[in-house]
């Protein structure tokens, strides 16, 4: 069975999410992510064992090699289907066996800013690593973050700016935030955010990649 686990990291990492899908190339005709995942459970495989040693390392192989420029874009986006067609197989099982998320990650581009490529990334691949993701999707202000936050209150809090002119209103954001959740932690990132930044609008970090997302999250939660 630990052939088939294996196989399966193997298919996280490379995108491949089926037998069908043509994606990639060198690995045509073979068993994809589905398959495993329905004969790792067939076999008896818990869903929990599924996630942990396949789904979870798959992705964060992916996360690493984006980091050091060894993965790119595209990899990532056919990395993040592959885990979700799998995910959505075991979403049942682990329900039943009530595996908890990580935490609840509640993500969001900032008001005024309609780039969502970035943001959808790092969703995509926290979700892979195990946390809930509520995404409020692009333009969000601060009235939106909050009544997320109202509905999980022990939410960490992602914002993404890929302008400079909205950037600024981050800190006005955490401010508005801090007053009704004093103690809430929140993340920030985007092409022109810096450590620098970060610390000047009193966030709790930041971090330029999804895998430093991930990273972040699992030292600050
Ligand atoms: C694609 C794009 C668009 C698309 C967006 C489509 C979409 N659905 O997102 C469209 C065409 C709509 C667009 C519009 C505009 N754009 Co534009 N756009 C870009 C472009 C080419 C790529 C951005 C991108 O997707 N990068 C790829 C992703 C993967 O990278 P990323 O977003 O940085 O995200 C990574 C990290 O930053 C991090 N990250 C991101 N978010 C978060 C969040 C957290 C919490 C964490 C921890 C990490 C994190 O992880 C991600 C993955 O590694 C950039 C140029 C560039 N090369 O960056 C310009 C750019 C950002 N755009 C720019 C501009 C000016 C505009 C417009 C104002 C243009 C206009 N005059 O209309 C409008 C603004 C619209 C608006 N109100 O938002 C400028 C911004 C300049 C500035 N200094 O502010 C740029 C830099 C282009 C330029 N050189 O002038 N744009």
């Amino acid at each position: 069975m630990s052939e088939k686990l294996a196989a399966l990291r193997t298919c996280i990492e490379r995108g491949k999410s089926s037998a069908k899908s043509a994606y990639p190339p060198d690995m045509k005709g073979q068993p994809g992510a589905t398959e495993l995942v329905e004969e790792l459970l067939a076999a008896g495989v818990s869903a929990e064992k599924i996630l942990n040693e396949s789904l979870i390392p798959g992705m964060r192989e992916v996360g690493r090699k984006f980091q050091c420029n060894e993965a790119f874009v595209p990899d990532m986006l056919v990395s993040a289907d592959a885990m979700k067609k799998a995910m959505a197989l075991l979403r049942e099982e682990l329900l039943k066996a009530k595996v908890e998320p990580k935490g609840t990650f509640i993500v969001g581009t900032v008001k005024g800013d309609l780039h969502d490529i970035g943001k959808n990334l790092v969703a995509m691949m926290v979700e892979g690593a195990g946390w809930e993701v509520v995404d409020l999707g692009v333009d969000v202000g601060a009235d939106k973050f909050l009544a997320a936050l109202k509905e999980h209150p022990k939410g960490v809090v992602g914002m993404s700016a890929l302008l400079t002119t909205t950037m600024g209103g981050m800190k006005a954001t955490v401010e508005t935030l801090r007053k009704d959740f004093p103690n809430v932690k929140v993340i920030i990132g985007g092409a022109p955010i810096t450590d620098n930044f970060a610390k000047e609008i009193n966030a709790n970090g930041y971090a330029p990649d999804p895998q430093g997302a991930i990273e972040l999250l699992e030292k600050i939660a």
